[in-house]
């Protein structure tokens, strides 16, 4: 709580003294939103840390889906700092892009040893929300020619990246099946989720870091209480896996990628076998973990997850083109999932909840599919539409 207290007094003035700094890529949309009636709002919504649910104090008013940022390239993922501040990362580009509620975007940074190709590129991005006022530093996932592997980026004053520093390298890197999110967890750790790179065996050999979650410190060592001693591994049997969330009771879900046949809702507890890629879906077999819900890849294909305002988790489908919307009981048991904006935005790559207390969506055309003008955008949701 301290922390996130000492956050307070500076962002908007962060804010707008790097925007000016930055100000050739500013761009402003939104002409609805004044900018006047939405930065406060952006400036209280965030003292939450993620041991707990998202936020939902002063939650802005919305009647209709309200474009955030567009213009952007292949986007994959977005975040939300303690101060209110969005960033999101451009897979190619390797660009940081900071992303107002009033539409204004301005580069951050350029991560530099990215070598962007197939699905790798500059992928997922961290913060660790309850040291980052002493602290201030962005955690990225990107692939190299060789690898891929978590950095640590300092970010000064003025928002702008500094050099990162690698913390965890020789993640097995493919053409496809690059996993790529990161995410503290309400213990404080670093999650990393991991793609099997298209060598199926990886998933199963404990050895290696593909087709895993790890869970590490943030010098990139295995956390303590890992389930594999001297090991990153928190759990295994992972075909490629792009989202992670955990809801107010503390259950941590992640998506998956099936290959042919199902992907996948997994709830992940430390040491478990989640099947690949001995088995694709729920086969009840023994000492490998069902996933909760299952989806037809071209129904879903879901990347990004979050915890939605009310509890429910929500997944970015790429193929599928919609939000998939998973109601949770509170023993963990879920709801049937509904399908929300199918093909209204083409191929969704990320969710989350954003300052101002609604849900944001991140598209992802550019890459693939049909862009329309102004892809690849942010959306933000109202709540009429996601609960
Ligand atoms: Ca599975």
């Amino acid at each position: 709580m301290a922390v996130l207290a000492g956050c307070t007094p500076t962002p908007e003035a962060t804010l707008n003294t790097s925007s000016a700094a930055t100000s050739s890529s500013s761009t402003l949309s939104s002409p609805g939103s004044a900018p006047s009636s939405t930065a406060p709002a952006s400036t209280a919504a965030t003292p939450s840390t993620t041991a707990s649910a998202p936020a939902t104090p002063a939650r802005a008013t919305l009647t209709a889906p309200t474009d955030t940022a567009t213009g952007l390239a292949v986007p994959w993922s977005a975040i939300v700092l303690p101060d209110g501040t969005v960033l999101v990362s451009e897979r190619d580009s390797a660009m940081v892009k900071r992303v107002t509620t009033d539409g204004r975007t301005t580069t951050v940074g350029t991560v530099s040893g990215v070598a962007p190709s197939g699905e790798g590129g500059l992928l997922g991005l961290a913060v660790d929300r309850r040291s980052y006022g002493s602290s201030p530093f962005l955690y990225a996932y990107f692939s190299t020619q060789s690898d891929n592997r978590v950095v640590r980026i300092p970010v000064d004053a003025q928002g702008r990246l500094g050099a990162p520093t690698a913390i965890l390298t020789g993640i097995p890197r493919a053409a496809n099946h690059n996993g790529g999110r990161v995410a503290f967890g309400p213990d404080g750790y670093l999650y990393v989720t991991t793609g099997d790179a298209t060598t199926q065996p990886n998933a199963q050999n404990l050895a290696s870091l593909g087709g895993k979650i790890l869970r590490i410190t943030t010098d990139g060592k295995p956390a303590p209480g890992n389930p594999f001693p001297g090991s990153a591994v928190w759990s295994y049997g992972h075909r490629n896996v792009q989202g992670i969330a955990w809801d107010a009771s503390g259950r941590m879900w992640a998506s998956e990628f099936g290959q042919n046949t199902w992907d996948e809702l997994n709830i992940i507890t430390p040491g478990s076998n989640y099947g690949w890629p001995t088995v694709e879906g729920a086969e009840a077999r023994s000492g490998l973990v069902d996933p909760v819900r299952q989806w037809r890849p071209d129904d879903s294909s879901p990347s990004g997850i979050a915890i939605g305002p009310d509890g429910s988790v929500l997944l970015a489908a790429l193929k599928g083109e919609s939000l998939w919307k998973v109601s949770v009981n509170a023993d963990g048991s879920t709801g049937e999932p509904r399908r929300l904006l199918r093909g209204d935005y083409g191929r969704l790559r990320d969710v989350l909840t954003g300052p101002d207390g609604n849900v944001w969506v991140v598209t992802n055309n550019t890459s693939r599919g049909t862009p329309k003008a102004g892809d690849d955008r942010i959306v933000r949701l109202p709540q009429s539409l996601t609960g």
